[in-house]
């Protein structure tokens, strides 16, 4: 019997701990977590000869580590390194909660996305190729109805396809953040490389977009490193050359980017049924 670590990520109010009830057939109360006392809950449950270990994460909008439940969510995935996330997003909201789903390719995970609130969605006038949008993101995508049980089973199906590299719409793919962010990169991502501790620790992309945001929260990761100062001069001269270019700092850069990619995979994907209104141009 094999055992599948699952991780489950999304917005407040995606439908998280719903479906995490309805997948576990566990009966946790539904709630949100409250201050700062981050907590995780996981069960244990059986889909065909796999045991899937499933963890309710802490709902949030993003992973920049700002606020505790980020953190908290950010560290889990650096550290438990889980063999698949499940992120489950509120489809009549998905430019919002779509930002995570960028910020989880930064960080190469395994992803499948579950649709969930698909019934809100199919209340709207409009209509989402989701195979389609699962193609520009290179991970599968199912519609959930988490209230209801609905897509949870078709969803572990695949979540098992890509634990066993089975699923060939599964693609590394990366939010591309324009050529001076791109130098930037790989020359951070060439000095990160040459440190197994970082490589290991998590991925070297990921690493130097944390090193251009000079994020805080990692800053005693990359103080261990024999690399560091070279790191440091490294970003903060490409930093000086990203924000020139742009006018802006180098934060909102990288936001516009994921902001970017989104509404250009919702146009592509997401087609208002009244053609006199469109949502995302
Ligand atoms: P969490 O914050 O992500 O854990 O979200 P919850 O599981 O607490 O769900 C938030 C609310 O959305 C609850 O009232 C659920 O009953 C409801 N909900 C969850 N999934 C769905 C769904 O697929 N469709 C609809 N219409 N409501 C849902
Ligand atoms: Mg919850
Ligand atoms: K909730």
């Amino acid at each position: 019997e094999k055992t599948i670590n699952v991780a489950l990520v999304g917005n407040p109010n995606a439908g998280k701990t719903t479906f995490f009830n309805h997948a576990s057939g566990s009966s946790e109360r539904v709630g949100n977590y409250s201050g700062v006392t981050v907590s995780v809950k996981r069960a244990t449950f059986k889909h065909k000869d796999y045991r899937i270990v499933i963890a309710d994460l802490p709902g949030t909008y993003s992973l920049t580590a700002y606020s505790p439940e980020e953190r908290y969510v950010r560290d889990y995935l650096i550290q438990e390194k889980p063999d698949i996330v499940i992120n489950l997003v509120d489809a009549s909201n998905l430019e919002r909660n779509m930002f995570l789903t960028t910020q989880l390719i930064d960080m190469d995970m395994k992803v499948v996305m579950a649709l969930n609130m698909f019934d809100v969605l199919k209340k709207l006038k409009a209509e989402l190729d989701y195979d389609e949008m699962g193609r520009l993101l290179g991970m599968p995508i199912v519609p959930t109805i988490s209230s209801k049980g609905k897509g949870i089973s078709e969803l572990m199906e695949r979540v098992v396809k890509v634990y066993e590299d089975q699923e060939s719409i599964v693609r590394h793919i990366h939010i591309n953040y324009g050529t001076e962010v791109e130098n930037a990169i790989v020359a951070l991502q060439n000095i990160i490389k040459k440190d197994a501790d970082l490589v290991s620790f998590a991925s070297p992309r990921f690493l130097s977009l944390k090193l251009l945001e000079e994020d805080k929260s990692l800053q005693n990761v990359f103080e261990k490193s024999e690399y560091y100062e070279e790191l440091k001069a490294k970003a903060s001269k490409h930093k000086k050359i990203i924000e020139e270019t742009y006018n802006d700092d180098v934060n909102t850069v990288l936001t516009d980017a994921h902001y970017g990619f989104i509404s250009g995979a919702l146009r592509e994907c997401y087609k208002e049924k009244d053609v006199d209104r469109h949502v995302y141009t």
